[in-house]
């Protein structure tokens, strides 16, 4: 079996399960194949040269993780500056937000450049390559450019727009261009899919080959929905543990009078937080019987906080729960319970599983992995209600949710209090459907999907397209896979 490499900017240590997310997806092959993980140490360096940064390689377990350091330059350039100020507004449609001018390509190439001058040496002839996310768009082609002949994979977690707002970054053109380097590109949801067929069809004149092949710059690329799941049977563990257990009895003790709702994100301005809270403020004003009970308990961990847009969202936060608890809390009910921290992961389950309604309105997202873990924590016999954006790349997967238009605070509302009347037959049929549907497409199915898809026998990948019921207003998403693969 060939060696699985993984690229992601940060490199986690997949024996620890407390790592979640990427790391336990991939810990098992990792671990069959003995695979290597690098990316970024998350050390900075005060003064260092920019394009140079030490290797760091050791050991965990079976699997070996290298991770190279930065120049704080480098740093600002490629992580805080084109990444995180130019790829993920635009990616999240926010063109208002993204800031072009700063010359933060240079740092962004630079490290790339770096990044694929140190994993090249650490290559074998037979090596699988999966390269993670949006840091990381030109790596495949600065791997080639030094000789690399390995299949390379790339997959994107956050999502893809339409061409007109790819169109808007000043180097469009040669990013998607380096798409062309890989020879499998991953996305989170058929939306994102078809963005990048029309693309590359309208602006880089490829030429669709069926079979969601494309050919361009004498290069062929096969791309691909693989929506990311969760781990079901481990979230499902993790909440009859003993932590998820207390958590889930304190906290229905303590709202035991109460309609908990809950929220839990990193604080940031995809998530449509704003929005929510307007939208629970115009809840109590239109349907008054949710006071002094209903109450939203918002836990927003900190996230990119060395960034001013970051910084503005805090402070809107702080100040719409400061104004719904000052004009409808009472001494013995605060309307909203705002923590801006993380929820240790093994707690997380257990909180879920105590809220009547969830509310995942992110107003774009390329998947979001909260709404799956929400159905899996949940009581099949007496299960919560999940209100879903219909902008978040699960609203494809999870049709079973109330699905609302997070820009519509009014709709928002009406929906909120839809759901906290839900009788309790149609939140069991709900949830069977919804749980139904993340334990198919676990992350076990989304990783096997994906590599299989790259070595070249998608069987898994055909199944889900055959499966996934797909949202009924996106009628052309269907007419052009099809057509595709017929
Ligand atoms: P994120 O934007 O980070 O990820 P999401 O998928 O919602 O978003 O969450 C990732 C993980 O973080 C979840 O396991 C969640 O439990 C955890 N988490 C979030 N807030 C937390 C908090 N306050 N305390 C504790 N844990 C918290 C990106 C994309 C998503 C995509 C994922 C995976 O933006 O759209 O789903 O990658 O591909």
């Amino acid at each position: 079996m060939s060696r699985l490499v993984v690229v992601s900017n940060r490199v986690a240590d997949p024996r620890k399960t407390a790592a979640g997310g990427l790391a336990v997806a991939l810990a098992d092959t990792l671990n069959s194949t003995g695979g290597l993980w690098f990316g970024w140490s998350g050390h900075t360096v005060e003064g260092g040269l920019p394009g140079e940064g030490e290797l760091h390689v050791q050991q965990a377990g079976d699997v070996t993780l290298a991770t190279v350091d930065l120049s704080a330059e480098d740093h600002a350039g490629y992580y805080l500056g084109y990444s995180n100020g130019v790829l993920w507004p635009v990616f999240h449609y926010r063109l208002d937000l993204a800031r072009f001018d700063a010359g933060y390509i240079t740092g962004y190439q630079r490290v790339n450049r770096l990044f694929a001058q140190k994993l090249m040496p650490l290559l074998k002839p037979d090596d699988v390559i999966w390269i993670h996310d949006y840091h990381l768009i030109p790596l495949a082609a600065e791997l080639r450019a030094l000789g690399c002949t390995q299949r390379i994979g790339f997959f994107l977690h956050i999502p893809l727009p339409p061409q007109l707002v790819i169109a808007a970054i000043p180097q469009h053109e040669w990013l998607m261009r380096a798409l062309f380097a890989y020879d499998l590109v991953g996305f989170q949801s058929e939306a994102d899919l078809l963005h990048f067929s029309r693309y590359v069809q309208a602006e880089a004149g490829a030429v669709d080959l069926g079979g969601n092949r494309f050919r361009a710059f004498n290069r062929t690329v096969r791309a691909g929905a693989f929506p990311i799941g969760i781990d079901v049977d481990e979230f499902a563990a993790l909440t009859h543990a003993r932590d998820g257990q207390d958590m889930f009895t304190r906290i229905k003790e303590e709202y035991s009078r109460r309609k908990l709702l809950l929220g839990v994100e990193r604080l940031d301005y995809s998530k449509g937080l704003p929005q929510r809270i307007r939208a629970f403020k115009r809840l109590l004003q239109k349907y008054p019987e949710n006071l002094k009970s209903a109450t939203l308990i918002q836990i927003a961990s900190p996230s990119r906080e060395d960034m001013d847009t970051y910084t503005d969202l805090l402070e809107e936060l702080e100040s719409l729960c400061g104004s719904v608890n000052g004009d409808f809390g009472e001494l013995d009910w605060m309307p909203v319970r705002y923590i801006h921290r993380n929820v240790a992961r093994k707690r997380l389950p257990g909180l879920y599983r105590a809220a009547r309604v969830a509310l995942v309105t992110p107003l774009r997202d390329g998947m979001n992995l909260v709404a799956k873990e929400f159905i899996a924590a949940q009581d099949p016999a007496d299960p919560g209600v999940l209100v879903l954006s219909r902008f978040a790349g699960a609203a494809e997967q999870l049709q079973d949710a109330l699905l609302v238009n997070p820009y519509d605070i009014d709709g928002m509302a009406d929906t909120i209090q839809q759901a906290l009347q839900m009788p309790l037959d149609e939140r069991q049929v709900r949830h069977q459907k919804l749980l139904r549907n993340i334990r198919r497409f676990d992350v076990h199915w989304w990783r096997r999907a994906f590599l299989d898809a790259l070595a070249g026998t998608d069987a898994d990948a055909a199944d889900h397209r055959r499966q996934t019921s797909m949202p009924k207003r996106q009628p052309d998403t269907l007419a052009v896979r099809e057509s595709q693969s017929s």
